[in-house]
């Protein structure tokens, strides 16, 4: 059973000892970040109790581990959630209390690691909290980015970039694990030497990079599982000997000691969009040979060279195909390193790797020059024309004389390194993130590899960790609802069920609707400390937060906005249920469109503003630099939450999980994880409009459609998309938007007229629902009632199940 000796008494002592001894002054005289430092070492120090056992268990531990490989993780916040998961956090509030200090204050003191973009980030790490949660032993390996995802302002009306040194005042949660240190090799040349009849490769003149790991503890809930998640950071192996080179002339030294320092500098900001920067490739291969070798080396100590037992100890899940060198790392590991034959290595290879696909745009895909990873990793690319040779052999088998399906299907291609066909070729299991996803791997992504070997390919539909976003997050609604069905669900979240019945309970909807008020409270008291604005507690909130993408259509909430906007001015007696329209959304910063839509929607907030009129029924606001810790306060504030996608686009989404769990209902395309939203709440809790995913594909194979029909039928639109370009949204700059006017009109690849109509339909209905204040809480109530199938912990017991087999 999980150790309780931290009590309200000694966490007080705690933290007053650990002001006095880091700080050297007393609680009164402490600053918030001190108070901080010290509070969450209070923490730090349970966890640490456990962590140090769990590692002697580690030791003689013989059963399979977990390594999950991911490019981004993206945590938020560690101390509100640790209190939680070791059941501290009523004693921190009171010890707090009694101090007289108050514990929002303190917390928001921590700073958020932005070690990720967006979705794919977040899911990893709210994997390593079921992980922990279930007690299944797992490693999280990524990178230790010194500079996260950019912080967003906005400037102007316009996206600014400022850099992210999250590092700044030390990170409490990790703890440098030097033994563990491995070396990492680039570029050099390959050389081959006989041995008793058996070829050997060692590639000369590299440049070796130190990878040391920094580990942060994750705790289970309630129990005694304490895992890892490491984070590998670069290191010169010669630091002091570098300036002696560089003086000297040695620049290849030199440049050792620049790509260590290089290497973990920064977050590359792209979500969504997989451009072939050879500093990425390094990044991928960095962290992903660091892991494996890490793996096979504890593998080793477990059992020796009994490399056959490799698949049946250790699973590796590559989140999406960043981490896909570890396919051919591997084998070069077990090949050159542990001397294994190929076919051995690779029958090992193939049954220990497993790959989750988390997007179908093609701009996603990840593809490499092949001249660029055989100038980086010479031995690795040899390793990858080999299984590409071997590959195509039983492509030809398969396809005698089908060119084309093979050049597709290849590893090598049209001089480049086609990630995903690796992937999908190599690994044991291949799984999409919703169910509608999954269909489409099947049926057109990877159609002519579920031909041949259909047994590879499943789903497993995203989740997120209700314990941060429901427990931690909504304080208010976590005690009502175990007030009602007490407190199984923390562990069962699928219990959520059990409140069904309340949905016609009107007291409950009463008790409902009043934490949904406080938390649009809580909203404008964080952003009054961001960016010093509050807005109406009365209207209506509707949010649309998630990265900023055309797929994601923005713009299509943003083109209904505008036209309720028009309505309003132009009809003085137009009325509609008063609504705050939330936005936060960072764009890459080599996004031009993304950018503009920023631009757009900031214009027309401003726009509204100047209108008093407008004003009683519209407000616009965008929160700036949204990140999980935004996330955690947008979420619980929120009735109507937007997503909106192109039907086929998105993969599952995770946002529209977040929102109904806290009681949103959602206005939807049917895409991704919405349409199991729908299964789950019934089509008559839910708003779904647009083109479905099968249409929207056909049409876009047939090259698109004409959008001028829907700009000729509809005068609302007209006088829209006219006032974007007339100097009405931007008096001082009349043409800015011009760019996105002409993609409306002549290249609306994503169908943002198409579905104008019947978006507008929807929201005319939520608007009539919203006014029958006890049907829309019924139906929040339901939607709450219904979420449980979405908390991570089904997924990961899924992955458990279909994929892993860990416990
Ligand atoms: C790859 C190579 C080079 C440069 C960039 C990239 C890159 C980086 C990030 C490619 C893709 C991403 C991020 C993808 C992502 O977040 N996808 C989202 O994953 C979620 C979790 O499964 C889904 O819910 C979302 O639908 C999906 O968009």
């Amino acid at each position: 059973m999980p150790t309780t000796s931290f009590d309200k008494e000694s966490i007080k002592q705690s933290i007053i000892g650990k002001v006095q001894r880091y700080s050297g002054r007393t609680l009164a005289d402490a600053t918030d970040q001190q108070i901080y430092q010290a509070v969450a070492s209070t923490i730090r120090d349970q966890i640490m109790q456990k962590w140090v056992t769990a590692r002697e268990q580690d030791k003689t531990y013989m059963g399979k581990r977990l390594y999950y490989l991911s490019v981004e993780f993206l945590t938020g916040r560690s101390l509100h959630c640790n209190a939680v998961n070791l059941c501290s956090m009523e004693n921190v509030r009171e010890a707090l209390m009694d101090l007289g200090i108050n514990w929002r204050h303190v917390f928001r003191e921590e700073p958020e690691p932005g070690l990720g973009n967006g979705g794919l980030g977040r899911l990893a790490a709210c994997f390593m909290d079921s992980l922990a949660s279930l007690g299944m032993p797992a490693m999280g390996c990524t990178i230790r980015y010194e500079y996260g995802l950019f912080r967003q302002r906005l400037v102007d009306g316009q996206q600014v970039e400022m850099p992210d040194n999250w590092l700044e005042n030390g990170n409490v949660w990790e703890v440098a694990a030097p033994d563990d240190t491995m070396e990492v090799r680039f570029g050099g040349h390959v050389e081959s030497y006989e041995i008793g009849g058996r070829t050997n490769y060692e590639v000369r003149d590299t440049h070796t990079v130190l990878a040391v790991p920094y580990d942060m503890p994750i705790a289970g809930y309630d129990n005694d599982t304490v895992n890892t998640l490491r984070m590998w950071r670069a290191r010169s192996p010669r630091e002091e000997l570098n300036f002696g080179a560089f003086s000297s002339g040695d620049y290849d030294k030199a440049l050792e000691r620049d790509l260590a320092n290089i290497i973990c500098k920064v977050l590359y900001p792209e979500d969504n969009h997989a451009e072939g920067k050879r500093l990425r490739l390094i990044q991928h291969y960095f962290f992903t040979s660091a892991t494996l070798q890490y793996a096979v080396k504890d593998f080793k100590r477990r059992f020796g060279t009994r490399f056959n037992l490799l698949p049946e100890k250790i699973t590796v899940q590559i989140n999406d195909t960043h981490p896909g060198l570890a396919i051919p790392e591997l084998m070069r590991i077990l090949m050159d390193q542990e001397g294994l034959g190929w076919d051995e290595a690779q029958a090992i290879v193939c049954k220990t790797i497993a790959y989750t696909n988390h997007t179908v745009m093609s701009e996603a895909l990840e593809k490499w020059p092949q001249q660029m990873v055989r100038d980086q990793l010479p031995r690795i690319y040899m390793i990858l024309e080999e299984m590409n040779r071997r590959l195509c052999d039983r492509l030809w088998n398969a396809y005698p004389g089908d060119w084309d399906r093979i050049a597709h299907m290849a590893i090598l291609a049209y001089d480049q390194v086609h990630m995903a066909n690796l992937c999908v070729a190599m690994s044991y299991a291949v799984n999409g993130v919703s169910k509608l996803h999954g269909e489409i791997l099947k049926n057109t992504t990877f159609h002519d590899y579920y031909t041949l070997m259909p047994e590879k390919f499943t789903y497993i539909t995203n989740g997120i960790t209700h314990r941060r976003w429901l427990m931690a997050c909504n304080t208010h609604l976590r005690k009502l609802i175990t007030e009602a069905i007490g407190d199984k669900w923390y562990k069962e979240p699928q219990a959520l069920e059990e409140l069904l019945p309340f949905a016609d309970d009107k007291a409950f909807r009463e008790q409902f609707q009043k934490v949904k008020q406080f938390n649009k409270h809580q909203f404008n008291n964080m952003l009054f400390q961001r960016q010093g604005m509050r807005v109406e507690e009365d209207y209506m909130y509707d949010a649309q937060c998630k990265r900023l993408h055309e797929y994601k259509r923005q713009l299509l909430n943003a083109l209904h906005i505008h036209v309720l906007y028009n309505r309003i001015m132009d009809n003085p007696n137009y009325t509609m249920v008063p609504r705050v329209f939330i936005f936060a959304a960072k764009a890459s910063p080599g996004y031009y469109k993304a950018k503009l839509i920023i631009r757009y929607i900031l214009a027309l907030a401003k726009l509204i503003e100047k209108s008093p009129r407008a004003r009683q029924m519209l407000r616009v606001v965008f929160v700036e630099n949204y990140d999980v810790t935004a996330a955690e306060a947008i979420m619980p504030a929120t009735e109507l939450s937007e997503q909106l996608s192109t039907a086929g686009k998105e993969a599952s989404g995770t946002g529209n999980m977040k929102f109904m769990m806290n009681g949103a209902l959602t206005i939807g395309t049917l895409d991704g994880a919405n349409v199991e939203i729908s299964e789950q709440v019934g089509m008559e809790n839910i708003y779904i409009f647009g083109m479905r995913a099968e249409t929207a594909g056909a049409l876009e194979r047939e090259g698109g459609y004409n959008p001028m029909n829907v700009f000729e039928q509809n005068a609302e639109i007209r006088r829209a998309l006219m006032q974007m370009i007339d100097g009405t949204l931007m008096p001082e700059s009349p043409t800015a938007l011009q760019a996105l006017y002409h993609d409306l009109m002549f290249d609306d690849r994503y169908f943002v007229m198409k579905d104008f109509g019947s978006y507008s339909m929807a929201q005319h209905r939520v608007n009539e629902d919203y006014q029958n204040r006890d049907k829309w809480l019924r139906m929040a109530v339901i939607n709450t009632a219904k979420s449980g199938v979405f908390a991570s912990d089904r997924t990961i017991r899924e992955y458990n199940e279909k994929i892993w087999h860990l416990i």
